[in-house]
């Protein structure tokens, strides 16, 4: 029998520190990856851009039409986004691992995004790693966010679990990081009665939100932990579990 993929994010905000232009939390990432390294079966992996792709993105204006400036962001982000690709790269190697880094733009083909390259290095025992990126379709620059990715992975693989390591606790029933008041939802079934506010270069928490809850459709497990307690994966199934289930 085939072991179980887990599909997992990496989110940016949280390997990244947000408003500083290309910093990684490395200690952080470290203790992500060490956890996910306990999960039984294969693994697959995605980061989000945080400080590495989002600042640069929203100051170069990608997304857009294809202008120099644009192309010129374009090229600098994706070569920040391979930076941030190989340091992960490098914690899991450390570790013993094999982590095998797919640059998602060069997947871009033909119109659409084709992963059967990083699903039959997944098959080999690699464990592929993939990032949001900025890509060029027709006239324009525009970025493939790391959501994306895990979206139409989540469609091709049908992953026995889906993990979105994120800088918050889970989802709350409004941006925790602005309002005290807002309550963590241990389980969510849609997005109704959500205030998720916040933006960046790919359509920011609401469109992240919503992502997620499409990627259940397609697993049977979808979590959001605190990439900060990595551990709280282990606490799935316990009543104190702190962390948000997409029913
Ligand atoms: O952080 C976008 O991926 P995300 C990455 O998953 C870039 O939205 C290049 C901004």
């Amino acid at each position: 029998m085939d072991r179980p993929v887990n599909l997992i994010k990496m989110g940016g905000s949280i390997i990244t520190r947000k408003n500083s232009y290309r910093y990684f939390r490395s200690q952080v990432a470290s203790k992500i990856i060490k956890e996910i390294m306990e999960i039984d079966g294969e693994k697959i992996i995605v980061h989000g851009g945080g400080s590495f792709g989002h600042i640069k993105s929203l100051e170069y204006g990608i997304p857009g039409e294809i202008t120099p400036k644009r192309l010129a962001g374009a090229s600098l982000v994706h070569s920040d986004m391979l930076e941030l690709s190989s340091r992960i790269a490098g914690l899991f190697a450390s570790l013993g691992e094999k982590p095998y880094i797919f640059s998602t733009s060069s997947l871009f083909r033909q119109g659409e995004m084709d992963y059967a390259e990083p699903v039959s290095y997944l098959r080999k025992g690699l464990i592929p790693l993939l990032f949001g990126d900025t890509y060029i379709s027709g006239n324009r620059v525009l970025i493939y966010s790391g959501d994306r990715i895990m979206l139409d992975l989540s469609r091709q693989i049908k992953p026995s679990k889906v993990i979105f390591f994120s800088d918050v606790d889970g989802v709350f029933t409004d941006d925790p990081k602005e309002n005290p008041e807002a309550k963590l939802l241990q389980r969510i079934k849609g997005t109704a009665g959500i205030n998720a506010t916040g933006k960046d270069a790919t359509g920011g928490m609401k469109l992240k939100l919503e992502t997620m809850v499409e990627v259940k459709r397609y697993s049977k497990e979808v979590y959001i932990i605190n990439g900060r307690f990595p551990e709280r994966i282990r606490e799935t199934d316990s009543a104190d579990f702190k962390g948000t289930v997409i029913e």
